[in-house]
């Protein structure tokens, strides 16, 4: 074989763009395209099958008391192929706000038709309405979104339009007099209730709570940015930080509520929890159902809300009233509740069994089973740094200002925050009088004036030791996992370190200053050397030369 043969390849020629990660891996996938026509015909008129419900209850259509409804969106849903989710895993995640539409949930929803059709328009307006202008669209529809990392620890209680959003489906719009409650199952007496009979306090004693949800996906970006793993944009949407808020809410125990149902029979173990809209999963069309069991229920955790900081619940928190489940993960706390089953197990909803699951790392996209994964419930200390970002140019004078969150799930609570501006070799602690209130459900939002030396790029990294001493992995592949959930890591971030107690440093920065020189970017070549040539020539004037001579 000659030498020019032993080398010829078989590469692509854009083989470098890739293995250098500048190309978008622009992968064909065979979409077959199809739409059986007679099959969606004999389903029936959408209008007639999937109707309002009930008055005052705009968007909302019953599924789990129809099986045969159930059965005619699957058959609508399943004889159609859909826009497939846009790969945000392996490519870069889109510069867009919002980041991804959505447009196979929108898709579905128009392919049912009825109560649904209106329901994508109907949820951005109620998000362009109720919440901050700044907010991170991580997700058109269903909406998922989270506050700019500079407002997401500016106060210890999120401001109500500040507050992370995470919906399955779209927001139903319900209208508080004609709402009710069921309560049903293995209860002694099966009962409705109004929202006037639930704000009743001389029936159900008041109860006002400040306390921090956190989704299980928080942070999710870093495994992310790690590994890709599995690509359903609503279950994985890409959160940073922000998916954590804080709030003052007021309601009562559901504890006292199943009281007055006479209480449970005996077998009852778990409450299962319906949320009205519509949420579709391997295209099943359910409720949003989880349950929660009836230890945390009966031990007065498990509230039901109308009032978030001061005001009813917006919209898009749950109107007229949700769930709050002190220190478990937010996919508990069920919005726009409407039913509550007491059941004998764990409930078999999609999103209860299916989804927030924490995989092993020997479970991945081809043998993932649901029961090989734990069902998240509470969530472990974490934190983060939300000041400074990574890859911002930090000016100090030995001290870097660094701020951001801790929590705890489980009724526990950050004890001790540490920073470390050398990728964690010393740490130091943020002192208490630095740290928001302790809670027994609440986050502790914290400041810190960090030692830093270094002049040039750091690592800031940051963890927490709870109040049982429990503390964070220290990297992110240490906890990764192909349903990308709980991402509890020590918080890492690169930035770059300008001392400005050098000298030097501070005469250079005086200098671009004084020219109108902007600092950004940091990578901008200038042409502007620090030294003289006469400063060069008076050093070597009063130094050993370079090389020492017999
Ligand atoms: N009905 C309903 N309840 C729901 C959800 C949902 O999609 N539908 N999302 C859950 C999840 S995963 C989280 S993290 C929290 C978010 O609550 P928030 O949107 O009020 O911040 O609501 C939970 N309750
Ligand atoms: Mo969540």
């Amino acid at each position: 074989m000659s030498v020019k043969a032993s080398l010829d390849t078989a590469n692509r020629p854009d083989e470098w763009t890739i293995e250098q990660g500048w190309l978008l891996t622009n992968c064909q996938f065979l979409i077959r395209v199809f739409k059986d026509e007679e099959a969606i015909a004999s389903v029936g008129d959408p209008k007639k099958l999937f109707k309002r419900e009930r008055v005052g209850w705009k968007g909302y259509v019953e599924w789990e008391e129809f099986p045969e409804k159930k059965a005619s969106a699957h058959k609508l849903l399943a004889s159609q192929s859909f826009p497939d989710c846009p790969d945000f895993m392996f490519g870069p995640i889109p510069g867009t706000n919002p980041v991804l539409p959505g447009d196979d949930f929108v898709a579905w929803h128009e392919a049912i038709g009825g109560e649904l059709t209106p329901v994508p328009e109907d949820s951005w307006r109620t998000v362009l309405l109720e919440k901050h202008p700044d907010m991170l669209h991580l997700l058109k529809f269903p909406y998922n979104g989270e506050p700019p990392k500079r407002l997401v620890t500016s106060k210890s209680i999120t401001p109500n339009p500040l507050h992370f959003v995470r919906n399955h489906g779209g927001i139903p719009i319900i209208d508080k007099d004609k709402w009710d409650l069921s309560l049903d199952g293995l209860v002694q007496t099966p009962k409705r209730f109004s929202l006037n009979d639930l704000m009743d306090d001389s029936r159900f004693p008041r109860i006002e709570k400040t306390v921090t949800m956190q989704c299980s996906g928080t942070r999710r970006i870093e495994q992310i940015g790690l590994y890709g793993g599995q690509g359903d944009e609503v279950p994985q949407a890409p959160w940073a930080e922000g998916a954590i808020g804080t709030a003052r809410y007021v309601g009562i125990s559901l504890k006292k509520v199943i009281k007055e149902c006479g209480g449970l029979i005996n077998s009852a173990k778990h409450l299962e929890l319906y949320g009205a809209e519509t949420y579709v999963k391997d295209l099943e069309v359910g409720n949003y159902v989880v349950s929660v069991p009836w230890s945390k229920v009966k031990a007065n955790e498990v509230l039901l809300v109308w009032e978030m900081n001061g005001e009813p619940l917006p919209k898009i928190h749950g109107y007229p009233l949700r769930v709050i489940v002190l220190g478990y993960i937010g996919a508990r706390s069920v919005k726009w509740l409407y039913r509550i089953k007491a059941i004998k197990d764990t409930s078999r909803a999609p999103v209860q069994s299916r989804e927030y699951l924490y995989f092993n790392q020997q479970v991945g996209k081809y043998n993932l089973r649901p029961t090989d994964g734990i069902q998240i419930q509470e969530m472990p200390v974490s934190s983060a740094i939300m000041s400074p970002w990574t890859k911002q140019a930090v000016i100090h004078v030995g001290k870097i200002r660094c701020k951001g969150w801790a929590y705890s799930g489980g009724g526990r609570w950050p004890e001790r925050v540490e920073l470390s501006a050398d990728g964690g070799f010393t740490w130091y602690e943020v002192p208490a009088e630095n740290m928001s209130k302790k809670g027994r459900w609440t986050w502790r939002t914290w400041e810190l004036d960090l030692p830093c030396e270094v002049e040039g790029w750091i690592e800031i990294v940051c963890r927490c030791w709870d109040n049982s001493l429990n503390t964070q992995p220290l990297n992110i592949r240490a906890a990764w996992n192909w349903g990308l959930h709980v991402t509890s890591s020590a918080h890492r971030i690169k930035v770059y370190s300008i001392n400005k107690s050098r000298e030097i440093t501070r005469k250079r920065l005086d200098k671009y200053d004084q020219m109108g020189v902007p600092l950004a970017p940091l990578t901008r070549y200038e042409a502007m050397p620090v030294q003289s040539s006469d400063e060069y020539e008076v050093f070597w004037n009063t130094h050993d030369p370079r090389d020492v001579e017999d």
